[in-house]
């Protein structure tokens, strides 16, 4: 069979047309002579499909034979963002089918902006999980994705009148050539019914029945590896109807009820659910956790159980499962029910098993955002798992008792059950009591870990927990986003293994003050906010001016992330301008201010701030007497296709939450990789890059996370006329006054600080934001030095690839060797 493979897998450029034009006339059915830009990207596009088979298939096979540990990475969420040119770099076959393509008439970056960007996640959690499978796969470390396949991914972000409004992202509306249909992986899911209990010579055990049955249905997308043969797999999960036809309810005569009931299980998988924050207990979500659980241990423990002798203790020796926050936290349990109800192991051999298996991520210490669950509802969709629920709590209880006994306050901090009110399941909780390591994901934050939410647990285990600083993948980041610096790179190391060690990048510490490169580098940032501006005039109808400061602000709109004092400030600049002299004006640095970011649909408050984004940028684009020195733009539908505009294009970006709030960030990452200056808070990973790239080469300001407290506390004893600064009051002054639009949503925003509400400490830190902002200032006056800075920040960033991530986590956490896949003959 295997000679009998054709040769088109070849990659020289005659080998690379007749692949590309075999699947315009086989797998598109057009004819040779009459194809669109679109059907040219679907032809290459599955020209490019089946030499990532080949790999994956090589990799299935290998890690198999070598019978290697792997790592599964469970996430609700996977941002993997647009295939094909990743796909290319990472095989090393771009230059070729570019070559390959022209003389077909086509420019393959034209063809990029073909494909749809597959937004299967909110934010920062879902495209760290992307980031990972790419480091992973290049790292040669045994792995797997396992993730949902929503037919919807998050909303489309359309601007009207100033206003989010939502639309549905129905990405597979054109196919999608990246995925592999498995009609042979599939697995029966159930939901509801009942619990019923057996005697089985002399043990008692439990067999969950009735209620309804689904099936879910594997999709492979292959992530291939940088420069290696190992190709990976992400698999997702759809929901599909249980039989193919409910004959029971077509004998009453009901035909349409029993098709009624089939779509009811396509729905379960039908959209993500687009919130990255608190959302009330909806059952289809804790549906479509379960089915994501259900599905992935049962694939896991197919796997395992293909092994020539079945030893389940030698299970924590082969699966590591690593948990991305507690959404998929039921795994813990899933995999306990099928030890113990199907396999028949006993409850304490299982749990073994079990806590020496999985490991938990937390991405937030904001306590309205940890997940809990109604124990009614658990009760009803999954009766089996609130009973061993109880189970473990008891047995973990037992051991608290032990360790503090009769400490009531103990007691009630530990419990995954709150008893409180209706009774709920924490989940951070029971992922923590089910996990041999918990981890944060910047040092500052997991020290909060420690110290405050969960204090109790740190002090139970302290070696339970771990720091584990995110990453980013320079493959996507820079090799793709950013392809001029990269090949500044290339050429000045003399080769391209930085983007697999980025540490190589030490070696230009040299460079940042060598004119030349000095230039170079300018050149390439000139470029990059070149294509900016076509993209924003083309997106926003709003002419930049190039020569203008480039200062993007763009991640989910959140009130801990602090939009709104940005905007603030803006509308303070607006006011300086308008009142300078006309020499003064001339010392004015000309700034563009870009927005990007999704609000979730229900949290009105930051809706609100992106109306009043647009009300400003209406008021600042619009005034002649403002020209080229000031404009605004909100950037609309901010993904991960027109982030790789957008960073790159940056010269600073604001990560500016009030210390203690965010968890890590990663955005911040990718701006400093494309030579670009943070101006920052002491929150997250700034911390850690501050440290990397020195205090010169960062702009830091803002309340410390020691001082938060009491600055709250003297908040809330102030008076508001008092407490919040001359320049702030000014412009709340202009924002009452119907500067911006007589609308009264707008007043609202500011009513939420104004009376002792300020809770993220807008107030309090406005002041050093203006100082702040004046250092900016007066930097971009120097460009040269402005381009120093902003090349130490790039290649100083080494720290903050998801390979260094992700070796850490291997190493530290799942205790997993890369296997390399051998390449072909
Ligand atoms: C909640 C309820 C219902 C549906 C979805 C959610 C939900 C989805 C995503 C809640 C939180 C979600 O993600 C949170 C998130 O993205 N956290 C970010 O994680 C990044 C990676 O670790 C960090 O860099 C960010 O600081 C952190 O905010």
């Amino acid at each position: 069979i295997w000679e009998l493979m054709d040769s088109y897998q070849g990659s020289d450029k005659v080998a690379l047309q007749q692949s590309i034009v075999h699947h315009v006339e086989y797998t598109l059915a057009r004819t040779r002579f009459d194809f669109s830009k679109f059907h040219s990207y679907q032809a290459l596009s599955h020209s490019v499909r089946d030499r990532l088979i080949e790999a994956f298939n090589d990799t299935n096979l290998h890690f198999h034979q070598m019978d290697a540990k792997r790592i599964y990475y469970l996430s609700l969420e996977f941002l993997i963002g647009r295939c094909l040119q990743n796909a290319l770099v990472n095989l090393d076959l771009e230059d070729d089918y570019r070559e390959a393509l022209l003389e077909l008439g086509y420019k393959l970056e034209e063809l990029y902006d073909e494909e749809v960007d597959p937004a299967l996640g909110n934010g920062g959690l879902g495209r760290l999980a992307a980031c990972f499978l790419d480091s992973l796969a290049t790292l040669n470390y045994p792995s797997f994705g396992y993730g949902i396949r929503y037919t919807y991914g998050i909303f489309k972000q359309l601007i009207k009148d100033g206003y989010q409004v939502e639309s549905p992202d129905f990405w597979l509306n054109q196919g999608n050539p990246w995925e592999i249909e498995r009609l042979d992986v599939q697995y029966q899911i159930r939901f509801y019914g009942f619990v019923k209990k057996v005697w089985d010579h002399g043990v008692e055990r439990s067999v969950w029945e009735g209620g309804e049955t689904i099936m879910a249905r594997a999709y492979d997308t292959p992530i291939p590896g940088y420069n290696t043969q190992n190709t990976i797999a992400l698999r997702l999960w759809k929901s599909h109807p249980a039989s193919e036809f409910d004959f029971s309810s077509f004998n009453t005569g009901d035909y349409f009820k029993a098709l009624e009931q089939r779509q009811k299980a396509e729905y379960i998988t039908s959209v993500l659910y687009p919130n990255d924050s608190t959302d009330a207990g909806k059952e289809l979500r804790l549906k479509q956790q379960y089915l994501l659980v259900s599905a992935s241990m049962q694939d896991i423990v197919r796997r395992f159980k293909r092994r020539k002798v079945l030893d389940w203790n030698a299970f924590p020796s082969k699966v590591a499962v690593q948990l991305n926050d507690t959404h998929p936290a039921l795994a813990i349990v899933e995999l306990l029910r099928i030890l113990i109800d199907i396999e028949q192991l006993d409850n304490m051999s299982a749990w073994q098993i079990v806590t020496k298996s999985f490991n938990y991520t937390n991405h937030t210490v904001l306590p309205e955002a940890l997940e809990k669950w109604g124990v009614p509802l658990i009760e009803k969709l999954l009766p089996r798992h609130l009973e061993i629920i109880y189970l473990i709590n008891f047995l973990f209880l037992e051991k608290v008792q032990q360790k503090y006994p009769n400490n009531w306050g103990k007691l009630s901090a530990l419990s995954i059950v709150e008893e409180e009110g209706t009774k709920k399941v924490r989940m951070s909780n029971l992922s923590i009591v089910g996990s041999k390591f918990v981890n944060g994901v910047a040092k500052i934050h997991t020290e909060l870990l420690k110290t405050t939410i969960f204090k109790e647990f740190f002090e139970m285990h302290p070696n339970k927990f771990q720091n584990k600083t995110n990453g980013v993948t320079p493959r996507r980041w820079v090799r793709c986003a950013n392809p001029a610096l990269a090949a500044l790179y290339d050429r000045v190391l003399g080769s391209d293994k930085w983007v697999q060690d980025m540490e190589q990048l030490k070696q230009l510490e040299p460079n940042a003050t060598d004119p030349q490169f000095v230039r170079d580098f300018q050149m390439i940032k000139m470029e990059n906010k070149e294509r900016f501006v076509h993209w924003i005039r083309k997106t926003c109808q709003v002419d930049l001016n190039i020569d203008s400061l480039f200062d993007i602000q763009a991640k989910r709109i959140h009130e801990y992330k602090r939009q709104l004092m940005n905007i603030l400030y803006v509308i303070y600049r607006y006011l300086v301008i308008k009142e300078s002299s006309p020499e003064e004006r001339k010392r004015i640095v000309p700034r563009s201010v870009c927005f990007g970011g999704k609000a979730a649909p229900g949290y009105a408050n930051a809706k609100r701030v992106i109306k009043l984004i647009n009300s400003v940028a209406d008021v600042v684009n619009n005034d002649h007497q403002i020209g080229d020195l000031l404009k605004v733009v909100f950037m609309p539908n901010y993904n991960v296709s027109n982030a790789q505009i957008i960073i790159p294009a940056a010269e600073l970006s604001q990560h500016i939450s009030t210390a203690g709030t965010e968890a890590s960030g990663t955005s911040n990452m990718k701006f400093i990789m494309n030579g670009c200056l943070i101006l920052g808070t002491l929150d997250g990973a700034n911390v850690e890059i501050d440290e990397a790239v020195g205090r010169e080469n960062i702009f830091i300001f803002g309340t410390q996370v020691e001082d938060v407290d009491n600055m709250k506390e003297k908040m809330r004893n102030t008076d508001p006329h008092e407490y919040f600064p001359q320049e702030l009051l000014k412009v709340f002054q202009e924002i009452d006054n119907g500067r911006f639009g007589h609308n009264e949503e707008l007043r609202w925003i500011i009513d939420s600080i104004r009376h002792k509400n300020d809770n993220y400490l807008v107030g309090q830190d406005f002041k050093d934001y203006i100082k702040a902002q004046q250092q900016v200032d007066e930097l971009y006056r120097q460009p040269n030095e402005w381009a120093k800075k902003s090349i130490y920040n790039a290649i100083r960033s080494f720290k903050f690839s998801s390979d260094r991530t992700i070796q850490e986590y291997a190493e530290e956490i799942w205790q997993l060797k890369p296997i390399k896949v051998p390449e072909p003959a």
